[in-house]
């Protein structure tokens, strides 16, 4: 069975857990508590060098880490990705788009804020990553005002990829509600087959 080492409230960990949901893969979690460092250790390390999870082991000793790297592993040959080159190209540009522009801010505030409580000491920084959080949600609200999905108007892992960070932003201060295209859009993944929330996956 796979093993996914696992972080609950990351959304990066979350990414992960949905799709092996929505592809009916059964695979055993084991967390790993990255606040103390569990995933620093000799031992983690020799798993991953990176030192983050998600980290998916394929095979026992086999182990895959890079969560959109995890979420395109996993989807080959299934509905969540398109079969032709050039569609998998345009998820790969939206993955990309989100580990640079998404994820650094988005996800970046959520951790200081709600993990490592730094909202004061982080101040200005987290001013700096906010701004770079609105451009982000502005580029996928204007996509999205025009397209159902972001590639080949239907659900892929570029959208799973994308909801992770976006479906929590709210939680550390963002204000979604001039972004109805992203609301829309939020509304339609929760109502996909076999969706799973964040806390209940
Ligand atoms: N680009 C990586 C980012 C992974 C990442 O930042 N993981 C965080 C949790 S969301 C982590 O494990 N942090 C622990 C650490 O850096 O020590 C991915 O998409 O998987």
């Amino acid at each position: 069975m796979l093993r996914l080492y696992n972080f609950p409230s990351s959304g990066n960990c979350y990414k992960i857990r949905l799709l092996l949901t929505q592809l009916n893969i059964p695979f055993e979690k084991i967390d790993v508590d990255i606040v103390r460092g569990e995933s620093r250790t000799d031992e983690f390390l020799k798993r991953n060098v990176n030192g983050k999870v998600p980290l998916l082991e394929i095979e026992p000793n086999k182990f895959l880490a890079e969560s959109n790297a995890i979420l395109f592993y996993l989807a080959e040959n299934s509905q969540f990705l398109p079969n032709d080159t050039l569609g998998k190209i345009n998820v790969l540009r939206w993955m990309f788009f989100e580990q640079n522009s998404l994820e650094p801010s988005v996800g970046t505030i959520r951790y200081w804020i709600t993990k490592v409580n730094k909202e004061k000491e982080y101040e200005q920084a987290i001013k700096q990553k906010r701004d770079q959080g609105y451009a982000a949600l502005q580029v996928m609200e204007t996509h999205l005002k025009e397209h159902s999905f972001f590639v080949d108007n239907r659900y892929t892992i570029a959208d799973i990829c994308l909801f992770g960070y976006t479906h929590v932003a709210d939680e550390v201060g963002f204000n979604l509600s001039k972004f109805t295209a992203i609301d829309a859009w939020m509304e339609t993944i929760k109502n996909q087959p076999n969706y799973v929330s964040m806390a209940e996956s």
